[in-house]
């Protein structure tokens, strides 16, 4: 009896040291505070990010991989960017800070909100 419990202590250390080392290092790649998005990927039926962050006055550059067509509109700002499957494009964010919904006009299920800083 003693013995058995004693091995049951020993097994729960041993786990939870083998367990405790790779826990802290899987946050990196979140989106932290501070970082902008360089690219927004649309795909059938999504923006990736769905929350892109960028500078005011910057490019973001947009990427169809989708199999459809897609837009990346925001609708009150005079933002309407068409892009074919396979294309590329950018739009100049001349945006005061604050956030924005954007969507793709031909698939009113993709959307997103937009932060400028
Ligand atoms: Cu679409």
């Amino acid at each position: 009896m003693r013995y058995a419990r004693w091995v049951l202590f020993a097994v729960l250390v041993a786990g939870t040291a083998c367990g405790g080392g790779g826990g802290e290092d899987g946050n990196g790649g979140g989106n932290g505070a501070g970082t902008t998005t360089d690219t927004v990927t649309l795909v059938d039926n999504a923006f990736e990010p769905s929350d892109p962050v960028v500078d005011a006055g910057s490019t973001l550059a947009l990427v169809n991989e989708g199999a459809a067509s897609h837009t990346f509109t925001l609708a009150d700002q005079d933002i309407d960017e068409t892009l074919e499957a396979g294309a590329e494009s950018s739009v100049e964010i001349s945006l005061e800070a604050g956030t924005y919904d954007f969507d793709c006009s031909f698939h009113p299920e993709m959307s997103g909100t937009l932060t400028v800083q």
